[in-house]
């Protein structure tokens, strides 16, 4: 699947998982900023599925800790299905969030592939938040804030029943860049789950080179590769079309470095681009900006490669 040249865009329109409404639009945005002309210009032949139609966002209160469950479950089993048939097809997916509440249903699909394919599977979580709550944990319910933990197993059954095994992830499978944003409860999940996480103030201490090197050690040829991509794991200053914005993310050469790292690897087989708010963005620049990034990731360098 590495070196892939048939990609899929999956539009996911919706905003079931977060408090705020907008994110639902994060596909069109993605369009409407070029992303299949840029991937296109790369050399990459770019089918765009269209969106998937899920419920709507009946907009009630958390019940038993997670707040539209049964849409969010909806709207997983539908991505998951979509990401999985894409991956059968030997196409390479790339999921147009929607909230992160959807990275269950695409690395759910991812996991289910590399585990028939016999493919060893390695996850990036690019993301201000570490989004391993629990309905017990929970200050929102908002399911967008437990995806990671729902795919190594700490969440609802029917989210991690979509398909594949159970859980889809092993904690050494996934490691987080980026984050400066952990609720209380969550932090000690995180640490008790044994997931490896760079944040902030490590890439403050070592920079976003070597941060990227420790992430990726172990990716390598045969590799599936998995980035998930939060528009809020950019600093706001640059992405201001978010509803979770943090500050002190990275800047825009830190997020480029981090792009062209991974790309780098050869590996990269599957992207979700997820938590884009046009309602909160100012003439499209996030989603500009989300496409620039992804160019990167897909390989694109200024000059030529250094090595
Ligand atoms: N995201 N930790 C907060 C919560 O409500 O659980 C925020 C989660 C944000 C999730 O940005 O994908
Ligand atoms: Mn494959
Ligand atoms: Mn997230
Ligand atoms: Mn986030």
């Amino acid at each position: 699947m590495p070196g892939a040249k048939h990609l899929s865009l999956i539009g996911v329109p919706t905003d079931i998982g977060a408090s705020c409404l907008g994110a639902s639009m994060g596909p069109q945005a993605l369009r409407v900023a070029g992303l299949r002309q840029a991937l296109e210009r790369m050399g990459f032949s770019v089918s765009d599925c269209g969106d998937l139609n899920g419920p709507p966002n009946p907009q009630t209160p958390a019940a038993n800790g997670y707040r539209h469950l049964a849409e969010v479950v909806a709207w997983n089993q539908l991505v998951h299905d979509a990401v999985y048939r894409e991956l059968s097809a030997q196409r390479l997916p790339v999921v147009l969030g929607g909230d992160h509440s959807i990275g269950v249903g695409s690395i759910s699909a991812v996991a289910r592939h590399c585990h028939e394919a016999g493919r060893r599977l390695r996850v990036l979580w690019l993301d201000a938040h570490a989004d391993f709550n629990t309905a017990a944990l929970t200050p929102s319910g908002n399911l967008h804030g437990m995806p990671v933990a729902c795919l190594v197993g700490a969440g609802p059954e029917a989210l991690l029943n979509l398909g594949g095994p159970v859980p889809a992830l092993r904690a050494e499978e996934i490691s987080h860049i980026g984050v400066r944003s952990v609720d209380p409860g969550e932090k000690q999940l995180v640490h008790d789950a044994g997931i490896e996480v760079f944040d902030m103030r490590y890439i403050d201490e070592v920079g976003m080179k070597a941060a990227m090197q420790a992430a990726l050690r172990d990716v390598r040829e045969g590799v599936h590769l998995h980035v998930s991509f939060d528009v809020d794991f950019l600093d706001p200053d640059i992405a201001p079309g978010v509803a979770t914005t943090v500050r002190g993310g990275p800047s825009y050469r830190e997020a480029q470095l981090c792009m062209e790292m991974v790309a780098d690897t050869g590996c990269l087989a599957s992207l979700d681009i997820v938590e884009l708010n046009p309602a909160l963005d100012v003439r499209n620049g996030t989603a500009q900006l989300a496409v620039d990034l992804v160019e990167s990731l897909f390989g694109k360098s200024t000059l030529m490669r250094r090595r």
